[in-house]
This record gives C-alpha cells, structure tokens and sequence, in this order.
C-alpha cells in the first residue's frame, strides 16, 4: 500500500513513524508512506494556504487551490482520497479492513476553521472523522487511521495476530491480563490463572470478557460474534445486579 499524507504541519509525523509496527512495516517494504507539506503547493511569496471565509465570521478557511494541485500531483488511476473532517463519516475498525485492501490513499488534513468545501465535493471521495471530539486538525485523526490500516496489511507483524482476534475476540473487550509477581503489594492475581487448568483458564478469560463488555461497552455486544454459551452467560447476567442488593 502507498499513502500520501497532505499537511501544512509534516513534522508531526515524523516520530509516530518511527516507531513499532509502523516502522517495521516501512523498513520491510509492507507500507509506503510520503508526507508533503501543502505549502509546496502554494505558488505565491508567502506560500498562503489559508484565506477569510465568505460571508465572514471568525476564523480562516483552507483554500482549495493548493489542496487540488497536490491531489493531482499525487493522484493515480486507483487513488482514494480521503479528507479528515467532523463531518466525515466515523472510521472504525469494519472501514479500517475495508480501507486496507486499497492500493493509494491519500489523507487530507485540514487546519484552521475548516476546509473550503469544494474539496469535500469535488476532489475528496470520502470525509472520515475519528470521532466526536473536538480537534484543532486532521493531522492526528490522520496519524490514527495510519496506525490502524497498517497493522490489517498483509506482511505486518499484527496482521495474523487481528486475524485470531477476528475469529476469537470477536468484537469483545479483551479479558483483564496479569504478569508477574502472583502477588504485588497484597494486590493477588485471580487463583484460576495459576492453576494450570487450561479449560477453567479459557473459560475465565471469556467470562470476563463477555462481563466487561456488558459493563462497559454493552452497545458492541450486537455486533459481536457469541456463541449459544456466550448468550446463555450473558443471559445470567442480565439478571444479576450489579452491586449485591442490601436486604430491608
Ligand atoms: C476530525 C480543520 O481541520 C479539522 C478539524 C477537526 C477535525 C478534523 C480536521 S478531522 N476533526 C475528526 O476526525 O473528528
């Protein structure tokens, strides 16, 4: 995969790159990513990339022209362009998988107020927004979808490990892990994981699963792949409050 990164700040991109999966991915030939810096492509003294809005109001606006000369430098026949916005739809992991099987992505960041919106029309085929938070531009909306695309590429160490976790995890929250010392400052790991007995240590690593995602993410449970078991545990708890109920 190849991915072009359009930005008026490059430098932001340069540490998170270089470090683990993203990197070994890059070293191995798996990811090709360029950053380019907007201003590149703004053809006057000062390099301006920014304008007023029409109509007024607070703020500046990104021209559209640096934007599209950029595109149509980096553009190929089977390009993506994708502009990070808040009025993008969300990304999330299903457009992630969707988003690894392209060949060139390029990721608009925009700054300031906003985006002309002809580059949302006219030279964008997609808006993405990371989330709803509010953020000052798309540069980290644009460093996240990286980091999840790259980990789903064949050939980056991650790839097989998000496969098992496709067919295993299956849109659960992952069960709570422990290490080393059995015993830390009077803090005891669950007895069950020291036990030896793989079957009573599967068993409880689902459970837990399954219970955390009740708690706290009980909206992934529709999507998430269960079996009759899983259902029938999740059924018990349903009906299990939460807290133990005083007696009047
Ligand atoms: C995003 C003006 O540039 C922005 C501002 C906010 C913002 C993005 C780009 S992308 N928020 C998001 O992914 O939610």
């Amino acid at each position: 995969m190849r991915l072009d990164i359009v930005t008026i700040f490059p430098d932001m991109f340069t540490s998170p790159f270089s470090y683990g999966l993203v990197k070994r991915a890059r070293e191995a030939g798996v990811v090709t990513i360029a950053v380019h810096n907007l201003r590149d492509y703004a053809h006057d003294k000062h390099r301006t990339v920014d304008d007023y809005p029409f109509g007024g109001g607070p703020g500046m606006v990104m021209k559209p022209e640096p934007l599209f000369e950029a595109v149509e430098a980096l553009r190929r026949p089977t390009s993506r362009v994708v502009l990070l916005s808040p009025q993008g739809h969300l990304f999330t992991q299903g457009v992630a998988r969707q988003m690894a099987a392209l060949e060139h992505i390029i990721l608009l960041c925009g700054r300031y107020e906003g985006v002309d919106e002809r580059v949302a029309q006219h030279l964008a085929d997609e808006e993405l927004s990371i989330g709803d938070y509010i953020l000052s531009g798309g540069e980290v909306a644009a460093l996240i979808v990286v980091e999840a695309l790259v980990r789903l590429l064949p050939g980056a160490l991650g790839s097989a490990l998000s496969l098992e976790e496709d067919s295993l995890g299956g849109g659960l929250l992952e069960y709570p892990q422990y290490t080393r010392p059995a015993a830390f400052r009077g803090l005891e790991v669950p007895q069950v994981l020291l036990s030896g007995d793989h079957a009573q240590v599967r068993r409880w690593r689902r459970e837990s699963a399954l219970e955390r995602t009740h708690r706290r993410r009980p909206d992934l449970l529709a999507q998430a792949t269960l079996s009759a078991e899983d259902r029938e545990f999740l059924r018990k708890l349903e009906g299990a409050p939460s807290l133990p109920v005083r007696e009047e």
